[in-house]
């Protein structure tokens, strides 16, 4: 790259990367979600992607990657908490079973492929800080916009037959789950997590395919833990050890991160935090508008298809209403999903501009329990800035 191309692209990550603090509003609990651009920096088996870090690589897909049901591996979003991810892994790679079981494994992913059974499901992965960067005060943690989020085909094997083949013994009851990268200093807490032996419902697998493909590096080659409808902190990547307990342990990244306040709306005053907090697992209800997208010019009479996805924990998405005036009036949107409840579900509406200026479009999904998404305005703030799930909405000029 000439050094002119690189302060280019450089300048546009590090405007992607303040967004926009001069926005902040005092006092209240909601900022728009900026319009976030890609850096023009491709990392290896990925398209160029918004980038909030090199090491560890921190990437999110751009707004027009939702307008599909499926996620394509090159545009799927990214994030490390460790730098030190291993840079050659190849057949020798071993998950480690042990702890409170009969009999310790070590499996390479050929024994995953022989001599278990494969199951496939489709399912969203979402980061719990998915939209954090709506929340005011600003929470810590990484400041994303929509698109730390994505949905595949996934195909391993069902961690359950992994933990019988190794047989559990008696008062076996949590499951903690590692992968190989490491903290760079010795002070880091290792990324760790855990589960109760009764989450693991037949769905949790050890995956490694995505879409028909090996998983790409950076989202756990060679093998991740796949925990449909949960958040992704529990998805495992780069799995390499699986150790069982009689009591939940405890690790840094379940006692102080992706925990919520354990009361009836989940939130918090930033003066006067919850006392009681709780794990975040099943994720809410929630869509994207793919297209269009910001800032996008648009001719007066055409016809568009606004796009997007919509997805929830696991119930399924009974509808997804646009609104074309602030939220005054809604209108049905056209549904397709072939790929089950924790699948995005695809949206489609037609719409004809006929006044040139502004347009607003607004996207707010219902799952089949009935749960819509708030407008962004009623989302109450939390310190960790997890399960924004504010109504979308995208401006465009009619000319
Ligand atoms: N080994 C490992 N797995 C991990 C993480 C990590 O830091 N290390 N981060 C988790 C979090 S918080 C998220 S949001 C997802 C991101 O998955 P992706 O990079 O495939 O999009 O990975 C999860 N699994
Ligand atoms: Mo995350």
């Amino acid at each position: 790259m000439k050094r002119r191309d690189f302060f280019k692209t450089s300048m546009v990550a590090s405007v992607a990367l303040l967004g926009s603090s001069s926005e902040l509003l005092a006092g209240t609990t909601h900022k728009p979600i900026d319009n976030r651009k890609s850096s023009g920096v491709a990392f290896p088996e990925k398209k160029p992607m918004i980038t909030y870090s090199n090491r560890p690589p921190l990437l999110e897909s751009l707004r027009s990657t939702f307008t599909r049901g499926i996620t394509e591996n090159d545009e799927f979003f990214v994030r490390w908490h460790l730098p030190d991810i291993p840079t050659h892994l190849d057949d020798s790679f071993k998950i480690k079973v042990g702890g409170l079981v009969k009999k310790e494994l070590n499996l390479t992913v050929k024994d995953l492929k022989n001599n278990f059974k494969p199951v496939e499901v489709t399912a969203v992965v979402q980061c719990g800080g998915n939209s954090r960067s709506a929340f005011d005060p600003m929470p810590g943690g990484i400041q994303w916009g929509s698109g730390a989020t994505g949905c595949a085909k996934w195909k391993g094997v069902r961690l359950i037959d992994v933990l019988k083949r190794a047989g559990l013994q008696n008062g076996a009851e949590w499951i903690t789950f590692n992968g190989a990268e490491k903290p760079a200093y010795d002070k880091t807490p290792d990324f760790v997590r855990e589960l109760e032996l009764s989450e693991i419902k037949d769905n949790v697998i050890i995956a490694y395919e995505m879409n028909g493909e090996d998983l790409p590096y950076l989202n756990g080659f060679p093998v991740r833990l796949i925990v449909p409808g949960y958040y992704s902190d529990s998805w495992v990547k780069m799995l390499s050890e699986i150790t069982v307990y009689d009591k939940y342990k405890h690790l840094f990244f379940m006692d102080k991160g992706y925990r919520i306040a354990d009361n009836a709306t989940e939130s918090e005053d930033p003066k006067n935090l919850a006392k009681k907090t709780k794990p975040i697992t099943f994720m809410n209800v929630k869509s994207i508008i793919g297209y269009p997208d910001n800032d996008m010019v648009l001719r007066k009479n055409s016809h568009i298809v606004v796009r997007g996805v919509a997805w929830d924990g696991g119930s399924g998405i009974a509808k997804v209403l646009i609104s074309t005036d602030g939220g005054k009036t809604w209108d049905e949107a056209k549904l397709k999903n072939k790929n089950g409840n924790f699948a995005y579900t695809e949206f489609r509406y037609a719409y004809k501009p006929t006044k040139t200026g502004e347009l607003t479009f607004m996207a707010k999904a219902i799952n089949n329990k009935g749960e819509e998404q708030p407008f962004a305005e009623d989302i109450k703030w939390n310190r960790g800035g997890y399960k924004y799930n504010g109504i979308d909405s995208v401006k465009v000029k009619v000319i």
